[in-house]
């Protein structure tokens, strides 16, 4: 398990590397990856306290793998999640499992039922194949609610599926008929 100060890093890895690097005055290419010496010394400017050691430790006790670091080590990006507009990273495309989850609030259930899962800000629509991380994801936002995705069948019909290298399925749009809430 993480410590609050652990924690906290891996927010401000989260908030810099899938959100607003340029709050840090940090560059990410296309594909999502930051130099960290670059990271380190964008992070003290900030006020930040940020080390390898640190970074190490994130990686080492995410239980969601957001992160990854470049064989060479000198380079980092997250897995998934994005909003940075800079940023398009090419996810392998895979055939999903029949099943995919999405944990959401009840408040947005009758939006979702009547408009499908839409990415938001974020670059996709972020699905688990496992229904606990699901409401573990429902219950940031309020009451959760799990909603089942006939992914399979979507994927019979044409719709691309993503998998993240940390185990996350990312699609573009679900639209409402391949939706079940129960
Ligand atoms: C909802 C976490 C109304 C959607 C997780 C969600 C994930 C709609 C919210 C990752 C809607 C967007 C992403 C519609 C979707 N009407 N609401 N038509 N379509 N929504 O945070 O999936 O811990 O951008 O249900 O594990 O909650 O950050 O997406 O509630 O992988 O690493 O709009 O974040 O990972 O919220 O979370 P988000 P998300 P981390």
């Amino acid at each position: 398990h993480m410590s609050k100060s652990l924690e906290d890093t891996s927010k401000f890895l989260s908030y810099v590397l899938r959100h607003e690097p340029q709050a840090i005055g940090l560059t990410l290419d296309s594909e999502g990856w930051a130099d960290i010496a670059a990271l380190i010394e964008g992070a003290r400017q900030a006020g930040t306290i940020l080390n390898r050691d640190l970074i190490q430790q994130v990686m080492d006790t995410s239980d969601k793998k957001r992160f990854t670091i470049s064989e060479d080590g000198l380079r980092i990006r997250a897995a998934q999640g994005h909003s940075a507009k800079t940023v398009a990273i090419t996810y392998p495309e895979k055939i999903p499992t029949e099943f995919l989850y999405h944990g959401t609030a009840a408040r947005f259930l009758e939006s979702i039922l009547k408009e499908g899962l839409r990415p938001g800000k974020r670059h996709h629509v972020h699905l688990t194949q496992d229904e606990q991380t699901a409401v573990a994801v429902g219950q940031r936002y309020g009451k959760p609610v799990v909603l089942k995705i006939e992914a399979l069948r979507m994927h019979q019909q044409g719709f691309k599926f993503f998998l993240a290298e940390n185990g996350v399925w990312l699609t573009d749009w679900v639209p409402p008929e391949f939706l079940n809430a129960d």
